[in-house]
């Protein structure tokens, strides 16, 4: 797990993005449809957004990355305590969208590549490196789930 210093900076850190989740959302579903075009198949309210332009004039694409980022600061914030927030969108992403794990990957290394990009002097190396690995529990608590319920990820 984290100690108490980790997640203070995980929680630090996310307080600087929530008040531009929308752009930080959008910018974080147009970068995984961009670098891994097989996770925007998952879609069928974006699999037909073809150009640049048409991601970025989406009004229901940005709404969709608030949903997320809103998510994953719910979970972020239970600090490792996020049972009751993973196990349905475990279930969800698992037994209804088939999300691979890796696809969950790709995103959160998306993530982190905008955080660092967007508040470069907020998120030092022990922010990013705290960062990094609650996501990763994150991940593996998502990977222990998809696994009860016979999703193999
Ligand atoms: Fe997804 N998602 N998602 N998701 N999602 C979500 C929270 C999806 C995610 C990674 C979602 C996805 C495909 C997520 C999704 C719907 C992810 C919420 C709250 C909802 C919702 O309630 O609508 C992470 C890290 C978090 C926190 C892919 C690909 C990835 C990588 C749908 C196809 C699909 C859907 O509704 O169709």
């Amino acid at each position: 797990g984290l100690s108490d210093q980790e997640w203070q900076k995980v929680i630090d850190i996310w307080g600087k993005v929530e008040p531009d989740l929308p752009a930080r959302g959008q910018e974080v579903i147009i970068s995984l449809f961009q670098n891994h075009p097989e996770t925007q198949d998952k879609f069928d309210k974006f699999k037909n957004l073809k150009s640049m332009d048409e991601m970025r004039s989406s009004e229901e694409l940005k709404k969709h990355g608030t949903t997320v980022l809103t998510a994953l600061g719910k979970i972020l914030k239970q600090k490792g305590n996020h049972e009751a927030e993973v196990t349905p969108l475990a279930q969800s992403h698992a037994n209804k969208h088939k999300i691979p794990i890796k696809y969950l990957e790709f995103i959160c290394e998306i993530i982190v590549g905008i955080i660092a990009e967007k508040y470069a002097a907020d998120f030092g190396p022990d922010s990013q490196a705290a960062m990094r690995k609650a996501l990763e529990l994150f991940r593996n608590d998502m990977a222990s789930k998809y696994k009860d319920f016979g999703f193999q990820g």
